[in-house]
């Protein structure tokens, strides 16, 4: 075949329910493709193409399953003509059989000289339907891989006669975990496609190619994603004035629950934007139950697990200690004590809460006229900062693995529990950390240039523990 300039195409067969959307919709990590529990739903092939670009690179055929698997391979059996023409004539012999409508239907892809990825459900026993299945797909004489979904995780004790049977029908065989495949996974599924005939390897060695540039890319704008969050957190402030000396305690709790309103959504699009990032379009996969990331930003936990310890902080904001205290300015004119006791109320919830609480610096300035202004923000705490870098990158290792034929709101079995500080950013060397803590302080002096100096090794930094998360197919958290 001379499939150097032809798009990749391979047709996902197998018999009803054994995962064959599942596997399409995760290899081409398009969420758009039903999956559903009841048999026999898919009535029509539908083609799903991945795109790089732009441009299409390879493409996957969702089709319905096997009807008549016996009967058809008694025909093809049975058949003397031109064997190279087996799969038209099937098809030109039972076009008008209701019977056979699902089977001519997943033939036409093979028609056109589809390569097969054949899935089967290796959690339970092999059939002899199954046999005919291999064995018709044997006789197209295209080429074609056996991929093992294995449904039930226990159930392993038929994996040796799926596996000993396959081998006598296919190239090659893969177990491959639909709902759990990650990254690495899908691309060594790619990998040992390429093996399954000479004349599309290198077609899909470019696929393969495609695919890691695309991934780089995604870290990349993830790492984006995250620290232009940072930026317009350190640009955020809130501010009101007062009249009312009264009210000034009242104005101030407002302003502080607006700021930390404000910091949560600008959290959620940045979340979402990197979830877009990982094609995941449609669903909203619910965090496993004891993610981090179902605790709300400003929560006692967040900052208990994620973040520096107070050393850490101290030792990357340098001697100052900046970065630790609260920075209460109150510039008053007149009713200074009143005000300050009021804040002091405010401020005052102790425990890890209280860095919360304090991530925003509130001043509180005397106007002419007698009122005052108060302001929350931007943030003086740069444990803020580092705990909402802590959650994207949380959050990234969960978009970047959740398999988009997943569809149900069960926990990875990926997740590992922690105590502790948790995060990564507590796990960072000391330069790192004042790399970023130097990021922080140009940020908030407005040096742009320094920050744009600075920038590039942050994206760096990111990028690479982006890219370690992705490798070692974990998600953290
Ligand atoms: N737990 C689990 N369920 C799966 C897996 N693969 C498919 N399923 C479920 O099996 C049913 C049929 O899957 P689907 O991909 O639609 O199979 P198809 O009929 O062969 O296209 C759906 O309810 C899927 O959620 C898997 O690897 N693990
Ligand atoms: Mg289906």
């Amino acid at each position: 075949m001379t499939t150097d300039t032809r798009i990749p195409a391979f047709a996902v067969l197998g018999h009803p329910n054994e995962g064959k959307s599942s596997v399409v919709s995760t290899l081409a990590e398009d969420d758009r493709v039903p999956i559903s529990p009841i048999p026999g739903e898919t009535r029509k092939c539908r083609e799903y193409p991945v795109m790089v670009d732009g441009k299409e690179i390879i493409r996957f055929i969702d089709t319905p399953g096997f009807q008549q698997p016996r009967q058809t391979l008694r025909w093809m059996q049975a058949y003397t003509e031109d064997t190279q023409r087996i799969i038209d004539a099937f098809i030109a012999g039972h076009a008008h059989d209701p019977d056979f409508e699902d089977d001519c239907e997943l033939s036409k892809p093979l028609a056109q000289g589809a390569g097969i990825i054949y899935v089967v459900d290796g959690s339970r026993p092999l059939r002899n339907t199954d046999v005919d299945e291999m064995e018709i797909l044997r006789m197209t004489g295209l080429p074609r891989m056996a991929v093992i979904n294995i449904k039930e995780k226990e159930e392993t004790s038929f994996l040796n006669d799926w596996r000993s049977e396959a081998l006598r029908h296919f190239n090659t065989i893969r177990i491959f975990d639909a709902h759990q495949a990650t990254y690495v996974e899908r691309m060594d599924l790619l990998e040992s496609l390429k093996r399954i005939d000479p004349a599309w390897q290198p077609a899909l060695a470019r696929v393969i190619s495609a695919f890691q540039q695309d991934w780089e890319q995604r870290l990349k704008d993830t790492a984006a994603v995250i620290l232009e969050l940072i930026d317009a957190v350190l640009g955020h402030g809130v501010q009101k004035t007062c009249r009312d000396p009264d009210q000034i305690k009242a104005v101030s709790k407002q302003l502080f629950d607006q700021f930390q309103e404000d910091i949560s959504r600008m959290e959620g699009s940045a979340h979402q934007k990197i979830r877009k990032r990982f094609k995941h379009n449609i669903f909203h996969r619910a965090l496993p139950a004891r993610s981090i990331l179902n605790e709300d930003l400003f929560s006692e936990k967040s900052w208990r697990v994620l973040g520096m310890t107070r050393w850490q902080l101290a030792a990357a904001a340098g001697a100052g200690g900046g970065a630790l205290g609260a920075k209460i300015d109150l510039a008053l004119a007149g009713h200074s004590l009143g005000v300050f006791t009021a804040l002091g109320g405010l401020i005052g919830v102790g425990s890890a809460l209280m860095g919360a609480r304090e991530a925003a610096s509130i001043s509180v300035k005397g106007l002419p006229i007698g009122s005052v202004r108060i302001r929350v923000g931007a943030a003086k705490n740069d444990q803020l900062l580092y705990i909402l870098i802590d959650r994207g990158l949380v959050y990234a290792s969960h978009a970047m693995n959740w398999a988009h034929s997943r569809r149900d709101q069960t926990p990875s079995e990926k997740i590992k529990a922690s105590t502790g500080k948790a995060g990564f950013t507590s796990q960072w060397e000391l330069s790192h950390k004042k790399l970023f803590a130097r990021y922080f302080q140009a940020a908030r002096k407005k040096d742009a240039l320094k920050k744009e100096q600075i920038r590039p090794d942050a994206l760096r930094l990111l990028t690479d523990i982006l890219q370690k998360i992705s490798t070692s197919a974990q998600t953290v958290l």
